[in-house]
């Protein structure tokens, strides 16, 4: 009877044993053809909501936060995963909640994961930075580094710790762009702090945390193997960009947006010595997370920065040149098939994980039920799906050849591509009456945009389009989605310059 018992715990507990948990297959959806290479894409998680980050993790979990104020774990093998912790300070709006997260790389010595997030007191909005500790599958010790002014957009934000072990923050400038270059506000910079909230040293400004100066809403941060720091940032209307950060640099917002192309920029340019981006993109991409890839598991990315991109619903990946000074060339993958694309990591075998962000506040379409999802790619012997995907150089994606597409790069990231916009946010084009009103009141907009205060998001000038481009815009927007208008012709806008 005793040996019975013995023999059936014993059963039990091997049955339960968490090492034998079986591996799940996990299906192939899709591949990707390289130059020789061939891709797999699995989808390794779903229903997940608004995978802010994703990071590799020293136990071989990738490490996910979600927007509004949960940290989990993902088992990539699989597919099991389960919440380590619930911020339940964090203040979800809009961009707003918990974003960025790092974990130290040497766990053993600092068992420490960083994250930031929005608070709201007394109506007032800050980001918060905040180290935990690390105790087996929870996070304990929430101590606040900084906390620095927040807003109901801009507010970056992303987490790296540099191969010395001090730890970036990209910060937002918290929608007002004169504090980017503001030295004493810590709101659109980079700030190098040291792991308990001091300030290092050797920072180019004694006392200070800044780092670097001049951004606008910074969405990626990465150190590549050799130690540089890129960064990916969402412009205004015009440009986005990644830029290579050094140490006291000037990144030119808001006085300079993406490249020095402009006479004023050029001017502003000589007198405060201003950094370029390394590529800036027009129309917008709205650039989200970035990483590096140094694996030679897929040799044709080796060397690159990977970066998703929201609004262009893409992949990105940005080949270096050898000493990662400069991008050699632009490849588009992935576009349209997964929808937003907000995060990216690489595991040390060199497969790359990708999250989605359909979910988020700024959906292109409704989401599907598996949203958001995390998707694997990795290097496959051979093509096993029905679906073969194929990059594009980014130089073929500007060519605008039909009025759908150009009032799509330009103006549905916001009011969306059958003119019902975003309800609260972004006015519906469908059935306005100031489009299909008075053409010199429309022109105006289209010239100068539009701002009421107190609202978060405006409508940018779109100037640097030219008459032509305008006057077809305009056209189609009076004439799409039952509206009912003249249209409007290139000289009419010229004469409102
Ligand atoms: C970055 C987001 C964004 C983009 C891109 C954008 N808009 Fe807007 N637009 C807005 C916002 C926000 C408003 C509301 C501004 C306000 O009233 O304060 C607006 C307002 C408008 C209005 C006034 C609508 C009304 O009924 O009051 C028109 C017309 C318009 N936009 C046209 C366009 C066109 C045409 C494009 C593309 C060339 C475009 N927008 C691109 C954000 C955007
Ligand atoms: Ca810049
Ligand atoms: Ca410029």
């Amino acid at each position: 009877m005793k040996y019975k018992i013995l023999f059936l715990l014993y059963v039990i507990v091997l049955g339960c044993n968490p090492q034998k948990a079986k591996r799940r297959i996990i299906p192939v959806e899709k591949n990707i053809q390289l130059e020789k290479s061939v891709l797999d894409i699995s989808v390794v998680a779903k229903g997940l909501n608004v995978p802010w980050e994703i990071t590799w993790g020293p136990d071989n979990k990738i490490w996910i936060t979600e927007q509004h104020g949960e940290i989990s774990k993902l088992d990539p093998e699989t597919g099991e995963k389960h919440r380590i912790l619930e911020i339940k300070e964090v203040w979800k709006d809009r961009t707003t909640g918990l974003l960025g997260m790092a974990i130290h790389p040497n766990v053993k010595e600092n068992p420490y994961v960083f994250v930031d997030y929005t608070v709201k007191n007394n109506g007032k909005i800050f980001s918060k930075l905040v180290r935990y500790t690390i105790q087996r599958d929870t996070l304990i010790k929430p101590t606040t580094l900084l906390i620095i002014p927040g807003s109901t957009g801009h507010n970056g934000s992303r987490l790296a710790i540099s191969p010395n072990g001090k730890l970036l923050w990209a910060t937002g400038d918290a929608q007002k762009g004169g504090n980017a270059q503001n030295e004493k506000s810590l709101n659109g910079k980079i700030l190098r702090i040291n792991i308990d909230g001091t300030v290092p040293e050797n920072n180019p400004i004694q006392g200070s945390y800044v780092w670097a100066k001049g951004f606008r809403n910074m969405q990626g941060l990465v150190f590549s193997k050799r130690g540089f720091l890129y960064t990916s940032e969402h412009g205004d209307a015009l440009e986005d960009e990644v830029n290579l950060i050094v140490k006291g640099g000037n990144y030119g917002w808001p006085n300079i947006e993406g490249i020095h192309d402009i006479e004023e920029e050029k001017e502003y340019a000589l007198k405060n010595n201003t950094i370029e981006p390394l590529l800036s993109w027009t129309p917008t991409i709205a650039p989200s997370g970035i990483t590096y890839y140094g694996h030679k598991t897929i040799p044709e990315w080796e060397n690159s920065l990977l970066l998703a991109t929201l609004k262009a619903r893409s992949l990105h990946v940005l080949k270096l040149n050898d000493d990662g000074t400069k991008i050699l060339s632009d490849n588009i993958f992935l576009e349209n098939e997964y929808g937003r694309l907000r995060s990216v990591c690489v595991s040390p075998e060199g497969d790359i994980y990708v999250s989605t962000s359909n979910r988020d506040w700024n959906p292109y379409s409704k989401p599907i039920e598996a949203d958001d999802r995390i998707l694997k790619i990795s290097k496959a012997a051979r093509v096993t799906s029905d679906k073969v995907l194929k990059g594009k150089l980014a130089s073929e994606n500007k060519t605008i050849e039909n009025i759908d597409q150009l009032y799509s790069v330009y103006c549905g990231g916001c009011h969306k591509d059958d003119g019902s916009g975003v309800e609260g946010t972004f006015p519906a084009l469908k059935g306005s009456s100031l489009v299909q009103g008075s053409k010199e009141s429309l022109i105006k907009v289209f010239l100068k945009g539009k701002k009421t205060e107190n609202k978060a998001e405006q409508m940018p000038s779109f100037k640097f389009l030219n008459d032509d481009e305008g006057a077809a815009i305009l056209t189609y927007i009076r004439k799409n989605w039952g509206n009912k208008a003249e249209p409007i012709q290139a000289s009419e806008i010229k004469g409102l310059r």
